[in-house]
């Protein structure tokens, strides 16, 4: 098994925005070669002058292990190139088959480099948003193992963040809408988020860190979607997602 030569399969799929054969048909990975091979395809991001933003979390609510048939928690990692501005535009021809979910993110002020407890989670955010991901698996008809999509890095593909609040702003149990065209499309509350989504800050802090991956101030982290993925689609022109207070964020639709 060759992790470089996957990675590079994978960022050229990313880059291209053309799918592949999951790698686990033909090769057997374990979840550290998948995280090896993440980690070595989001490098070759950075050689491109892509920088590190953050991470994100998958698969921490019931509504996208159910959608995914996949029942642990992932984390990748978000880049420059990934992040729109609210309000922006979503080129749709730079991606495979994306998908769109609303999720809440946080935003660090202190740096993380060991597991931190919920009791203090809190003293190392600056500020808490509404946001969007679009996820993209590379893999052909959006299916994987959980070694895929570790490897591919969690599908990520595009995230937008909404206004910061103060963390002290209460988010455990947030009415989360995700609009299509105005439409809403899939709904959920931020509770299905581990039950609160401080649980999937101390979750990311407590894997990265387990991988050497120290979190800087400044970083963002997105706690993973509240309901299922919805497809978007040539002819959608608006994707939004709405948290009870912490208002709207916004992806204007590039056909
Ligand atoms: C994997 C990514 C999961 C989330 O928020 O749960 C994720 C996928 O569903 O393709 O980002
Ligand atoms: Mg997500």
């Amino acid at each position: 098994m060759n992790i470089e030569q996957i990675a590079k399969t994978l960022d050229t799929a990313a880059k291209n925005a053309q799918s592949v054969p999951q790698i686990s048909l033909s090769t057997p990975i374990t979840e550290a070669e998948a995280y090896a091979i993440q980690k070595a395809s989001i490098e070759r991001r950075y050689a491109r002058e892509e920088k590190p933003i953050g991470l994100k979390m998958g698969f921490t609510s019931q509504a996208k292990m159910e959608q995914m048939g996949v029942h642990d928690m992932i984390w990748g990692r978000l880049t420059s190139e990934m992040l729109y501005p609210n309000m922006g535009e979503l080129p749709l021809k730079n991606f495979i088959h994306p998908r769109a979910e609303p999720e809440i993110c946080f935003q660090i002020k202190r740096e993380i480099n060991s597991a931190v407890p919920l009791s203090e989670i809190k003293n190392y955010v600056s500020g808490v948003a509404a946001a969007i991901e679009i996820i993209d698996s590379r893999y052909e008809n959006f299916k994987f193992s959980l070694e895929d999509v570790i490897a591919d890095n969690c599908s990520s593909a595009a995230l937008v963040v909404g206004d910061w609040f103060s963390p002290n702003f209460p988010i455990d149990d947030l009415k989360i809408d995700l609009l299509i065209d105005e439409e809403v499309v899939a709904s959920g509350s931020s509770a299905a988020i581990l039950g609160n989504p401080w649980a999937s800050l101390v979750a990311a802090a407590r894997l990265a860190t387990q991988y050497g991956e120290i979190i800087p101030a400044g970083s963002i982290i997105m706690a993973g979607a509240a309901t299922s993925a919805v497809y978007l689609k040539a002819g959608h022109r608006r994707v939004s997602a709405v948290v009870e207070t912490l208002g709207e964020v916004i992806l204007d639709i590039e056909a």
